[in-house]
């Protein structure tokens, strides 16, 4: 099988070409809202690794967090409540010489959008995925979300929460990603580093983010992560063992780690995919060709 990803410039550079930036649209987060940070964040590594706009599409669905693309100098695509993933797929089919990012909340990916998750997630399409985790419904005022602490009191849950949270990282590391990290929104630099290597990673990236709601959350705030977020790196962790990775994902109470939990080499979507396999469709003639030949069976 033909290895394309030799010939596709990932993080091409060039002076004529403006590296990403924000756009001139301001983000309307209330102010505090921890995705200030992971916009930071975004756009820290993507300069770090001189894309240039051009070869950036971001995507996201429904949510504040989902309203992300709209501040950056890419491409941007705002899609419907939980579909970030097959967009980003799909424009990873289209012309896997992007970079794609989908981003989002933890109602849009690990809610609606849950069945996109895993199967991104076991084809491991060659994209990045940011999830702003704050544990609640931003957008329609405070509801209770998927990973929801048990016993949290919201509006949808005025007697407090009696369902288990998922837990995206176990659920990440079981559905076959193959970059599997945490960050947290009190920590840019960090959470950058953690964005950066996973757009340089081969396959799919998951980078959930603690990412507090200052206005609907008053649980799961920064005081709430600061007080108990540790460092895998700083910890003796070993990212090539899924093993270890599971424990530590399941880890939630006095300690939390933030930081790669898992790393894996393993052939992407693309190099397996017949067709993707010899370079983007967006610039094979082949295809071209191909297609109007299907419509002509159909004239
Ligand atoms: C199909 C559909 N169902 C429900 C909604 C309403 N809705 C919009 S955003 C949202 C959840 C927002 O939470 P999250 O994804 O965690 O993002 P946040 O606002 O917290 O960043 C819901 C339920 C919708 N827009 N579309
Ligand atoms: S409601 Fe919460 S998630 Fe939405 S912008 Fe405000 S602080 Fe951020």
């Amino acid at each position: 099988m033909a290895d394309s990803s030799a010939s596709i410039p990932r993080a091409s550079t060039g002076p004529a070409l403006p590296v990403i930036g924000k756009s001139d649209t301001k983000p309307t987060w209330c102010p505090g809202c921890g995705d200030f940070s992971v916009l930071a964040a975004v756009e820290m590594a993507l300069k770090r690794l001189q894309v240039p706009s051009h070869n950036v599409a971001v995507v996201s669905g429904i949510g504040c967090s989902s309203n992300l693309p709209h501040f950056l100098s890419s491409y941007g695509f705002h899609a419907i409540h939980g579909r970030a993933l097959p967009v980003a797929e799909g424009i990873r089919w289209a012309n896997h010489g992007l970079t794609v990012i989908a981003t989002g909340g933890d109602g849009d990916g690990f809610g609606i959008g849950a069945g996109h998750f895993v199967h991104t997630m076991r084809r491991n399409v060659d994209l990045t995925y940011v999830t702003m985790d704050n544990q609640i419904y931003g957008l329609t005022t405070g509801q209770a979300s998927p990973t929801s602490m048990m016993g949290q009191k919201t509006k949808s849950t005025p007697n407090g929460v009696i369902e288990r949270p998922v837990d995206p990282i176990a659920l990440a590391l079981a559905s076959g990603a193959t970059y599997v990290a945490r960050g947290f929104s009190g920590d840019v630099k960090h959470l950058a580093d953690l964005i950066a290597n996973g757009i340089q990673h081969r396959g799919f990236s998951f980078v959930d983010v603690f990412s507090p709601c200052v206005t609907y959350n008053k649980l799961n705030t920064f005081d709430f992560f600061r007080q108990r977020v540790y460092k895998l790196e700083t910890s003796g962790h070993d990212p090539t063992n899924i093993g270890l990775a599971f424990q530590r994902a399941i880890e939630w109470g006095e300690k939390i780690p933030i930081g790669l939990f898992y790393k894996v080499d393993h052939p992407t979507y693309e190099d397996l995919e017949e067709v993707l396999s010899a370079g983007p469709l967006a610039h094979q003639n082949a295809g071209l060709v191909g297609r109007e030949k299907l419509l002509d069976e159909f004239a």
